[in-house]
């Protein structure tokens, strides 16, 4: 090659380039990353660059070129392998790497022999840069710059960096609300922040984890033992087992609130199915019931329900804790011969979920893989529930009994958008499109149960089973109160916010015969124990937060993941305390001894959790 003059920092911008292009070129050929929109593919392409700028961008601090290259080239050989090591997870997994996976050493067996067989000649590709920066290294001759150039021009080139990144951010922050708070999807955060931001961010979350569990040594145990134990509800002889053996069927009601229930819109019944339940004899419906979620959502109410324990203050605890030893209700039902699963129909790692579902030893999860999404199956986020619950009862006719399975449902998830053939009611007409369209949405879901119920009758399993069912938190938000006061023909308070945060509980016992309307104030919390009772299965021993629903001393308290909470007589919200018959401000003494005991509940189920506590528990054993 003949020797020309480059310009100075040549094979910086030559390796910048070469990477950006590597990983996007890679992202395209390595992953099955949904792109909907031109904007969601700027993203894609541009996501790289902010990172690759800093990270090559330190070269301009190395004074000598020896160590330049070297630096360079090292940086090119680290993001190929990140970009490959990935690229071959993803074969097996689909999935992304995050910290836990590596460490967790059930997946390791998994791991290390699938490597090899999951590894493609083609995946030289990912060292395309690497080669293209020992080249640029070997013949680029670049111009040297001065000390005071140097100087103004990296601190313009940090500050073009800086630039990218916040626009970078600022047009995922578009796409995905509350994508970095809420850290819902891995593949989301790869599209949308890129390959290594992510890598960096799953450190960082993890490393926050792992110092906590380290300073945990077990001995705070106890006095959380004590706490739990002076509250356990001695469960009720007459159900206590009164579905003993059966199969147990959870759905969870994506988004749906008490308040739709047995009520109408405009002349429309917004849940005939579900009302008529409310009136069947082998129904418990429970209308005084309350979510406890906080930012991990759907994900947070299948942690409650599994655990009878709060998910975390922030970000979801299916992120940040999936590499914790839990005691759950799915491990205790598989001890009691059950296999559990759950089915839902969008892909494994929302939420983290294919490594949670591991630490709550859940033996299958019938993922997005699992479903056959026909022409007019999908609306929204994904599958429709209606072909979603038919294809579930097929696959459950397959499943080994006992089992115990959880059907999450999606249609009914904001924003709440439907395709015009299954509208089955008009939108509502407020100044809220999300909740004009919520109705609409509620009532195809509605729909989707009585497919569920007949499907399972016609399938056989129906009579051996019980069906629970559970709204997972709220679907509309504060935001709406507006037209959310419209429609209920009231102006929203704060103590109007909580009683919205009811949710429906249905439990369903084919035959049974005595089921009812129950008041009984109880939370997500209660489900565990409520269940395993159901089946005749002992929680006296279990580190859980909730008691039996059905129990003579369960406790009407309900403590939302924020501190708010609800008594038989009071409402507390933002340091407010409100009398319930009323609604009205009141005595701040009628709370006060809940006040405390709310924060003490809270403060015992994140020491457990921050402290991986239950890990002890494991050893006793
Ligand atoms: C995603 C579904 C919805 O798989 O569970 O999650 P959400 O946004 O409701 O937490
Ligand atoms: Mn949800």
């Amino acid at each position: 090659m003949k020797k020309i003059n480059w310009p100075k920092h040549a094979i910086l911008v030559i390796a910048i380039i070469a990477t950006w292009l590597t990983t996007y070129i890679g992202y395209k050929t390595s992953f099955s990353l949904k792109i909907d929109n031109v904007m969601q593919e700027f993203i894609l392409f541009m996501n790289p660059l902010s990172f690759l700028l800093f990270v090559y961008g330190a070269t301009l601090f190395i004074k000598t070129t020896k160590k330049r290259n070297i630096y360079l080239f090292s940086v090119s050989l680290i993001t190929s392998i990140i970009m490959f090591s990935n690229a071959v997870f993803y074969r097996f997994f689909s999935d992304f790497i995050t910290l836990p996976v590596l460490f967790q050493t059930s997946n390791f067996g998994d791991l290390s022999s699938s490597v090899f067989a999951n590894m493609h000649v083609t995946d030289i590709f990912f060292f395309t840069d690497v080669v293209i920066v020992g080249l640029a290294i070997k013949f680029v001759n670049e111009a040297q710059t001065s000390t005071s150039q140097r100087k103004i021009g990296r601190k313009l080139y940090f500050v073009v960096a800086a630039t990218i990144l916040m626009v970078n951010l600022g047009l995922s922050e578009a796409q995905r609300p509350q994508l970095l708070t809420r850290s819902f999807d891995r593949e989301l955060l790869v599209k949308n922040i890129g390959t290594y931001n992510y890598h960096i961010y799953d450190l960082f979350i993890q490393s926050k984890t792992h110092a906590q569990r380290a300073l945990a040594d077990g001995s705070e145990l106890t006095e959380v033992a004590n706490y739990i134990n002076a509250n356990y509800a001695e469960p009720n002889p007459e159900m206590f087992g009164a579905a003993k053996g059966r199969n147990v069927i959870f759905v969870s009601l994506e988004s749906l609130q008490s308040f739709v229930i047995n009520n109408d819109m405009k002349g429309h019944e917004i849940t005939p199915f579900l009302n008529s339940l409310t009136k069947d004899p082998d129904t418990f419906y429970f209308n005084n019931f309350y979510h406890q979620t906080g930012l991990g959502k759907t994900s947070d109410s299948e942690f409650i329900v599994e655990n009878s324990l709060y998910g975390r203050n922030g970000g979801a605890v299916f992120f940040t804790n999936s590499g914790n030893t839990y005691n759950s209700m799915s491990e205790k039902l598989g001890d009691n011969g059950y296999f559990t699963s759950v089915m839902h129909a969008n892909n494994r790692s929302f939420w983290n979920r294919d490594i949670m579902y591991q630490a709550l030893k859940i033996d299958k999860f019938y993922d997005v893989e699992s479903y056959e999404i026909g022409e007019g199956d999908a609306v929204n986020w994904g599958m429709k529930d209606i072909p979603f619950v038919e294809q579930s009862v097929e696959m459950m006719k397959e499943m080994p009994q006992p089992f115990s399975t959880r059907l999450i449902t999606l249609t009914n998830h904001h924003p709440f958008t439907l395709d015009e053939e299954d509208m089955m009611i008009p939108a509502y007409d407020s100044n809220s499109r999300t909740l004009n369209q919520y109705f609409q949405t509620v009532r195809y879901m509605d729909e989707s149960i009585k497919v569920l119920f007949n499907n399972l009758k016609e399938s056989g399993l129906y009579d051996n089973s019980i069906i629970v069912m559970y709204g997972d938190h709220y679907g509309i938000s504060e935001n709406h109160n507006k037209a959310m006061g419209m429609y209920l023909e009231k102006e929203i308070t704060p103590f109007d916010n909580v009683e919205l945060q009811k949710v429906p509980l249905f439990i369903h016992i084919p035959g049974y015969g005595k089921g009812e309307v129950s008041d009984e104030l109880a939370g997500q919390m209660d489900v565990k124990p409520t269940v395993l009772h159901l089946l005749g299965i002992d929680t006296k021993e279990d580190m859980q937060m909730g008691s039996d629903i059905f129990s003579p001393d369960h406790e009407p308290f309900v403590i939302f993941r924020d501190g708010r909470f609800v008594t038989e007589n009071t409402i507390y919200a933002h340091e407010v305390c409100y009398d319930k018959k009323t609604g009205e401000p009141t005595d701040s003494g009628a709370c006060e001894p809940y006040i405390e005991r709310a924060t003490t509940e809270l403060g015992y189920s994140d020491l457990i959790i921050n402290g991986d506590l239950l890990r002890f528990t494991e050893e006793d054993q």
